[in-house]
């Protein structure tokens, strides 16, 4: 199989899985529903025609594993997540592990056994999207799950440890899906750019050279519902004002820095309808920096903020901290060899930081991480016009490839 037959193959492999939704007509594939389930039989059959024997670990986790010569070596890990946003491109996170199934192929073609194992993972929960708390799969993995983080629930109230069962896990056994470092030589994960910088400077793929921190919270304001026709203006404790006049505060706060990003992704107002004074409103804020100094400042003063305005308007304004994470840098040697293959490849190996969230940065402190990306047009994700080029994937087994040649060397 050519380059890029391979990268044809993979590109039709992310059109099979994005017929598998949770909602018609779009793309959107929570953690632990049927649609989930369904991407995850589609690629486990991939792994195993590839020679790998396939497992799903305690939260549902799926990992390949392509053994080594020997029984026991370590195993070097490449994968993405499976999971996705509402309304998502069919690339984000579906390509890190479609990648690592498509390194594996040619191995297993080839009948090449390596000094090391290789496992392809395809974390079941990177987004949040259910838990609106991030990284559950490699948390898992990285063995920094908690009981707290088990009884998050979803918007029906079923929590995370629950979610667990019904997907075939075993909330109870959570600790049996972390993995020992001894058993790692490192982790690269393969994604979309998610930005526009390689499309910038003509590039197909860049290396990582490290990833913004973050901090999610919740933000619930309490006013009073009440007559849109009877209440007059001075008496009214409008919820909805309060927190669009919050939701214009949070953008100052990100337009004050430009590193800095934030955003209100969900506002959710009750009870709802036009005759009616809002009593609730329910918003999320996503708040992200290169550095974690300016974002943690930046958080108190948005605390602060919240605090001022409910008691200016009467309102009880409330900030609920979901998940903070701190930057992260990929591991220098890794990454060193990633930039290397590049150049292997006949590619400038540029490095950039990553504004996106990634499962490497849960993986950091259990293994060395890398992180290639690939370009994408307009730098669009997290949205159905997500897209990348054959080319440009082909480009980048290639370069998994050539990472993969140079351990084997250095072993
Ligand atoms: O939010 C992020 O950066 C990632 O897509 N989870
Ligand atoms: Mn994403
Ligand atoms: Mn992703």
């Amino acid at each position: 199989m050519t380059d890029t037959e391979r990268a044809i193959r993979l590109m039709a492999r992310c059109d099979a899985l994005a017929v598998f939704s949770d909602e018609p007509g779009r793309i959107t594939r929570a953690y632990g529903t049927p649609a989930l389930r369904e991407a995850q039989e589609a690629v486990a059959g991939w792994m195993r025609e590839a020679g790998m024997d396939v497992r799903r670990d305690a939260v549902g986790n799926l990992i390949g594993r392509y053994e080594g010569e020997q029984p026991e070596a370590p195993a070097f890990l490449i994968g993405g997540h499976l999971d996705s946003v509402r309304d998502a491109g069919r690339y984000d996170g579906i390509l890190g592990v479609l990648a690592g199934v498509a390194v594996v192929e040619r191995l297993h073609a080839a009948e090449r056994r390596l000094p090391f194992v290789v496992e392809v993972v395809a974390f079941a929960d990177e987004e949040g999207l259910r838990f609106h708390s991030t990284y559950l799969g490699s948390r898992a993995l990285a063995g920094t799950l908690d009981e707290e983080t088990l009884s998050l629930t979803d918007d029906n109230g079923v929590t995370f440890g629950e979610a667990i069962q019904n997907f075939g896990g075993d909330p109870a056994a959570i600790e049996s899906a972390r993995r020992d470092p001894a058993e790692f030589l490192g982790f690269v994960e393969p994604h979309i750019e998610q930005g526009p910088n390689l499309e910038e400077r003509d590039l197909p793929v860049g290396v990582v050279d490290a990833i913004v921190g973050g901090s999610r919270a919740e933000i619930t304001v309490e006013g009073e519902a009440g007559h849109a026709g009877t209440v007059s203006m001075a008496r009214r404790r409008d919820a909805l004002c309060a927190a669009a006049e919050l939701v214009l505060a949070i953008e100052g706060v990100g337009r004050s820095d430009p590193a800095m990003v934030a955003t209100v992704g969900q506002f959710e107002v009750a009870p709802g309808a036009s005759n009616v004074i809002p009593g609730e409103v329910r918003l999320t804020l996503d708040l992200r920096h290169p550095a974690d100094e300016p974002r943690l400042r930046a958080e108190n003063q948005l605390r602060e903020l919240v605090a001022e305005i409910g008691a200016r308007r009467g309102v009880l304004a409330t900030w609920h901290e979901v998940q903070g994470y701190v930057s992260t840098r990929c591991d220098p040697g890794l990454t060193d060899r990633l930039a290397a293959a590049v150049s292997t490849c006949g590619v400038e190996p540029h490095r950039l930081p990553s504004g996106a969230g990634h499962d490497a940065v849960a993986l950091a402190d259990l293994l060395p991480v890398a992180m290639l990306f690939v370009r994408c047009a307009g730098g669009i994700s997290h949205n159905p016009a997500e897209s990348v080029d054959v080319a440009d994937v082909a480009v980048a087994c290639n370069v998994l490839d050539a990472l993969v040649g140079d351990l084997v060397q250095s072993c």
